[in-house]
Order: C-alpha cells, then sequence, then structure tokens
C-alpha cells in the first residue's frame, strides 16, 4: 500500500496514527502541498479534491479521506480496534473525531486560507486571527465532549478520537492556540506521548519535513 502524505498534514497525520497503532507497513510518498503538488494531474486523478491523504491499495484502488481510510485499515487488521467496544462509547468517540474532522478542520485548510487572502485581500493577521477563532472554538467543544481521560479520550486504550485529536493539537500550537481552558486534552495529549505509535507518526518525525 502506498500512503500518498504530507509531513504537516494533519489529516494524513491521523492515518499516520493509525497505520502505527495498527502495525502496518505502508509506503509513504509525500505530496508537497507547498509547492502545489496535490493539483498536478496524476495525483489528482487520485483525489479529485486535491488533498492528501489518499491511501493507493495493491491492486491500484484508491481511498480518499482520512477516517474512510482509517476505517478500511481497522476492517484490514481489526487489532488493536480503534473504537471502544461499548456501542455507545464508540459512538461518542466517533462524534468527536466528526467535530473536529468536519467542524474544526476544514475552515482552516490550505485551500481556504489561500481563497480568503485571494478573494477577500485577507492579510497574515486577519489570516491568525481566523484560524484562532475557528481552533479555540471548536477544541472548547472537545474538551466538553470527551470523557475525563482514562487517560485516552475514550477509555483505556486510543481511539479514533485521540487519532484525530492530537493532530488537531499540533495545528493547535503551530498557529499559538492557548489551550490553558483545555486540561482533558492537556491529558489526552501526555498519554498519547507516552505511546511510539503517536510519536512516529509526528510532522516532524517525518523524512520529508522541513
Ligand atoms: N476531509 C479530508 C481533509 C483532507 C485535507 O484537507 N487535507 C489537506 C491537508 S491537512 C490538504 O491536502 N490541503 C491541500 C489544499 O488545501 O490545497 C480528510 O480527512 O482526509
Amino acid at each position: 500500500m502506498i500512503l500518498y502524505d504530507y509531513y504537516r498534514s494533519s489529516a494524513a497525520y491521523r492515518v499516520r496514527i493509525a497505520i502505527a497503532l495498527k502495525g502496518l507497513v505502508v509506503e509513504r510518498r509525500p505530496v508537497h502541498l507547498l509547492h502545489g503538488e496535490q493539483r498536478d494531474p496524476g495525483y489528482r486523478a487520485k483525489s479529485p479534491l486535491a488533498i492528501v491523504p489518499t491511501l493507493q491499495l495493491d491492486d491500484g484502488r484508491v481511498i480518499t479521506q482520512s477516517l474512510a481510510i482509517i476505517d478500511y485499515l481497522d476492517a484490514l487488521k481489526p487489532e488493536p480496534p480503534l473504537l471502544p467496544r461499548d456501542a455507545v462509547l464508540a459512538a461518542q468517540a466517533r462524534a468527536t473525531a466528526l467535530s473536529i474532522a468536519c467542524e474544526i478542520h476544514p475552515l482552516a485548510n490550505l485551500r481556504v486560507i489561500e481563497a480568503l487572502q485571494r478573494q477577500f485581500d485577507a492579510k497574515d493577521d486577519q489570516i491568525a486571527m481566523w484560524r484562532r477563532c475557528w481552533i479555540t472554538e471548536g477544541l472548547s467543544a472537545v474538551e466538553a465532549l470527551i470523557a475525563p481521560p482514562a487517560p485516552f479520550a475514550f477509555g483505556a486504550e486510543p481511539s479514533l478520537a485521540d487519532i484525530c485529536l492530537i493532530p488537531q493539537v499540533y495545528n493547535a500550537r503551530r498557529f499559538d492556540v492557548p489551550l490553558d481552558d483545555c486540561p482533558r486534552i492537556l491529558a489526552v495529549e501526555a498519554a498519547c506521548a507516552a505511546l511510539p505509535a503517536f510519536m512516529e507518526a509526528r510532522p516532524e518525525a517525518q523524512p520529508d519535513a522541513e
């Protein structure tokens, strides 16, 4: 399998964590987003929205969307499971993951930022305010959604919620969003930092990191 990836993509970071938790071996092919490689016709044929990540299977079929890729990996190798066994907790973990992936992440995506600059002449300080606004509001909702860490967001094992949360926390730190009002999120971050899978998947640990 080949993962089309970019070291700083938080959506790809989710998939890297899932791959590492599952102990799968996947070839990684960087797509340089700041050089516009996501819009090359060859890559767009795999990912019509021109975004990473994309997973290409050994038979050539492709899967886009990080959460769909993670679902596929979970079906391919069920252990360790990426959702709690309890149905309610599993749904809550998925809801938390979706809150990050659908409600926070898209608002500060590269093409949204580029459109704000191009169409509305948004300046750097306005872009910074925009990012901080959505990340702060979103993570404070996630803080309320997750259970008291035990030590992960939904129990004793990391789940899809943690897989989505850690890359979003990385983005928050990257853009100087204070997390002082999010003690549960900080506790989950500390628990995840103790796991090699989360460490291996970090942007700065990738060979294409700049
Ligand atoms: N919902 C998608 C989001 C993917 C996405 O937005 N990827 C970003 C990087 S984190 C991207 O490729 N952006 C390229 C661009 O905006 O031009 C997923 O979960 O896979």
